[in-house]
């Protein structure tokens, strides 16, 4: 496909704390970038990491209004900046994935007469039934979760329908206690949209549908047939179909943009406005993850995403819809205890210091003479447990390990439990299969070698500060051929790839492979102990 290469293509990044702008030309390189710093650049909103954490600590909620405002102020940026909007010939992007908007009666007549001479923060001070969204971060809906899973007989049935077993971020529980405790304010609502698909309305001046993907994180969709599922709708809230409207393939073309951004900003009357999905989902889309390959985010939390063709959902990890290709899968796993729990051992046996860290690492041979450590300092997501648990290598539990043994038994400990986990929702290694890493960690190669090696994979790097917006850039200029039969893969091929870090030590796989089985069983008797 060749596409002129003053043409470009805009990804946006509707994040937790802030909303990033990618543009790229017809070629995939990126030609621009910005962003609003929610925390900073609108402090009238006074929220921290761009939320506000209510009393209770539970629950966790962003002014949908600084949304708003964010596309205003980023859209004046780039304007500012001189940035051509007569060459977008598509857009879309991500939002952070589960956040809900209630959109009040009357909201859609508001966006639909946008008047080019005002900001759309102004001209939709009204449209919304709820002013606080509830976000990803949220945990206070244990109760509506206990009634979903129990109203489809259990958590295995609801993950093998929605892909998840019910968790108290995902969408329809979150609903559920809206209409529960704020019932005057559901009813006001005409429109239920995700971050994702709200922003997507934003820029279509109509409500957008809600993608198959994002639409998995909901424990409302059916991730088989793409239909919500009728037992979950019904056990959250009746009628709740005619607030949320079909969800679509992540690929389609909604429409075009509103007249509102062509008379503002110059963007041309043809510009399509191409599904927006999850951050999650977007970011598989820019890191350009195939099928067989594994990413592995190294962050505050650590996150594995993978491509998949024949879904196992269990009652861990989350299978969503694929945002690229509607025959495949991905999974996902998120880990609470990543970096801050990396950082705490390196201060406590390397003195603060990553080359400390490093050498410790290499000073102690692969699979750390038996030595098994679990390192859950907050309650873990996957799976339920905290605590600090050591093994020796008959399996005894021990108090203590020397400095360089406690490095590698963290280290060895996430991976191994990222690649018991990934195998549980179905993840094989394949020929070619390839480790993608990124965030913070992604730069020590001394962790990569440990990665590569409990993988068996050789491991790569990419620069994804912007995944997900890149994934959206991507996903706008795939959008406008997808129905023609052009793969993603094909589409944006002449990107720029991922860098080859490490390979695997010879005699790994012998090493990992009885600890990996191992490592499951010393979890499964922590997970024991946790629950009692
Ligand atoms: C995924 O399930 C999550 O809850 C988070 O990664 C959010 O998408 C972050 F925005």
């Amino acid at each position: 496909m060749a596409a002129p290469a003053d043409c470009c293509y805009l990804g946006f990044d509707f994040s937790t704390q802030q909303l990033k702008v990618v543009a790229i030309d017809g070629n995939l390189q990126v030609t621009n970038q910005s962003n609003v710093q929610f925390d900073s650049d609108l402090p009238e909103f006074r929220t921290q990491g761009g939320v506000h954490i209510h009393e209770d600590r539970l629950t966790v909620t962003s002014p949908v209004h600084m949304w708003v405002k964010a596309l205003d102020l980023i859209l004046e940026k780039m304007k500012n900046a001189g940035f051509d909007f007569s060459n977008v010939k598509a857009l879309s992007g991500s939002g952070q994935q589960h956040g809900s908007v209630y959109w009040r009666k009357g909201a859609r007549q508001a966006l639909q007469h946008l008047d080019p001479g005002r900001d759309l923060h102004s001209m939709l001070q009204g449209s919304f039934a709820v002013q606080d969204s509830p976000v990803w971060m949220d945990s206070s809906t244990t109760e509506q979760c206990q009634c979903l899973e129990s109203a489809v007989g259990g958590a295995q049935q609801l993950a093998d329908i929605t892909g998840s077993r019910a968790y108290e971020r995902f969408t329809g529980n979150q609903i559920a206690k809206i209409h529960q405790f704020q019932t005057d304010k559901y009813n006001e609502t005409e429109r239920i949209s995700l971050v994702s698909s709200f922003a997507a309305s934003l820029f279509l001046g109509d409500y957008a549908a809600i993608d198959y993907s994002d639409g998995s994180g909901m424990n409302l969709m059916d991730i088989f047939t793409k239909k919500w599922s009728q037992p979950c709708m019904n056990a959250t809230v009746p009628q709740l179909a005619e607030k949320l409207k079909e969800p679509k393939p992540s690929t389609a073309v909604l429409g075009s943009v509103s007249p509102y951004f062509i008379e503002r900003f110059g963007f041309p009357e043809d510009c399509k406005v191409v599904a927006f999905t999850g951050d999650n989902p977007g970011s598989l889309a820019g890191m350009r993850l195939q099928e067989g390959d594994i990413a592995v985010s190294l962050g505050t939390s650590d996150t594995v995403f993978l491509w998949i063709k024949e879904p196992r959902p269990t009652v861990e990890g989350h299978i969503f819809c694929n945002p690229v290709d509607c025959h495949s899968y991905m999974a996902l796993i998120c880990y609470k205890n990543g970096s801050l729990t990396r950082e705490r051992i390196r201060n406590e046996c390397a003195e603060g210091s990553w080359e400390g860290f490093s050498r410790a690492l290499r000073s102690v041979p692969i699979g750390n003479n038996g030595n098994i450590g679990i390192y859950f300092d907050a309650m873990e997501i996957t799976p339920p447990a905290v605590g600090v648990h050591r093994f020796d290598k008959h399996g005894r539990w021990v108090a203590t390990f020397t400095r360089e043994v406690e490095i590698r038994a963290l280290v060895e400990g996430q991976f191994l439990a990222k690649r018991v986990h990934a195998q549980k929702l179905g993840y094989k290694i394949i020929p070619g299969t390839r480790v993608l890493a990124t965030g913070g960690a992604s730069s020590n190669k001394d962790i990569l070698q440990v990665l590569s090696d409990v993988f068996n994979a050789p491991v790569y790097t990419i620069d994804v500060a912007n995944s997900a917006c890149l994934g959206g850039a991507y996903r706008a200029m795939h959008g406008l051929v997808a129905e023609s039969g052009v793969s993603f893969a094909e589409a944006v091929r002449k990107a720029p790839g991922a860098q080859l870090a490490v390979t695997p030590t010879t005699g790994a796989e012998e090493i990992y492979g009885p600890l990996l089985k191992r490592y499951a069983e010393l979890e499964e008797k922590v997970l024991k102990d946790t629950t009692g």
